[in-house]
């Protein structure tokens, strides 16, 4: 019989452990097709983070190493230097981990245009602590630490990642893609191809921000949190290249 499903070799058959409607698991499973068909498993070092995906070393089937919180770029880099050519090293980070307590780590590893892949989960939320304020929280968001709704006044504006980073002279390629329909999802695994493309070609820093859903802590339904993403974070947070060096030296 044709075999018209399977799951991904790079992603171990076990039952995840995320609520309802997260979209870690899809992009868990996009980011162990693209390692798959880059035929590069034996050679994936993951960097996994303190956050919700914590747990990720134990999804993947290449090897894994914890980072301390925020720290994954800086574990990232001593990995990728140790053995450049052997080793494709990917760091997976939520919004809190990467722009919050590890926003210097994300920051010097673009400036260095370290040549390592970034996959940065931005659901707007500290998912794992119960849903407190996060760097990319919506302005009028109402979260556990932000009950009224988030107020810049006194808690500042949310921090667009891809944008602040594009003005970095480092950094190679810089996309940000949602997974909230079939379409989107296609296009993210086609941004995250690229990103450990980019790392096999000696390239450079790339990330790739994948705008996200997080039910639970949002107070919403499945479906109703895929619909909050277009309504919502995407006026916020535009998809689109914010850098791609290469393609703009070609354009010169
Ligand atoms: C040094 C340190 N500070 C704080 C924490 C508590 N902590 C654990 S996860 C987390 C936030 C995770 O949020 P995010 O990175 O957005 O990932 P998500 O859980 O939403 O996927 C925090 C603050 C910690 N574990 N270690």
């Amino acid at each position: 019989m044709a075999v018209v499903f399977d799951k991904p070799h790079a992603l171990i058959d076990v039952p995840l452990h995320y609520c309802p409607g997260c979209t870690h698991g899809i992009i868990h499973r996009l980011v162990a097709e693209v390692i798959d068909e880059l035929g590069i498993e034996g050679k994936t070092i993951g960097i996994a983070p303190v956050g919700c995906s914590v747990m990720a070393y134990n999804y993947f089937n290449c090897d894994m190493i914890e980072a301390a919180h925020g720290r994954a770029p800086a574990v990232a880099t001593g990995v990728k230097r140790a053995d450049p050519e052997n080793h494709i090293v990917f760091t997976y980070q939520g919004d809190g981990d990467l722009a919050s307590i590890g926003m210097a780590e994300t920051v010097h590893a673009a400036a260095r245009n370290e040549n390592i892949t970034v996959i940065f989960i931005n659901n707007a939320i500290y998912g794992m602590t119960g849903g407190q304020m996060a760097p990319t929280s919506l302005p009028g968001q109402v979260t556990q630490t932000s009950p009224y709704g988030r107020d810049p006044k006194h808690c500042g504006y949310p921090i667009k990642v891809c944008e602040m980073l594009s003005e970095l002279e480092g950094p190679e390629y810089l996309e940000r893609v949602t997974v909230n329909n079939v379409k989107n999802i296609r296009a993210a695994k086609k941004a995250i191809k690229k990103a450990f493309q980019n790392q096999i070609d000696g390239k450079g820093f790339s990330l790739v921000e994948v705008v996200s859903s997080c039910p639970t802590n949002w107070g919403m339904t499945p479906q109703a949190a895929l619909k909050w993403i277009d309504e919502k974070m995407l006026p916020y947070y535009p998809l689109g290249v914010y850098k791609d060096r290469s393609a703009e030296k070609e354009a010169e």
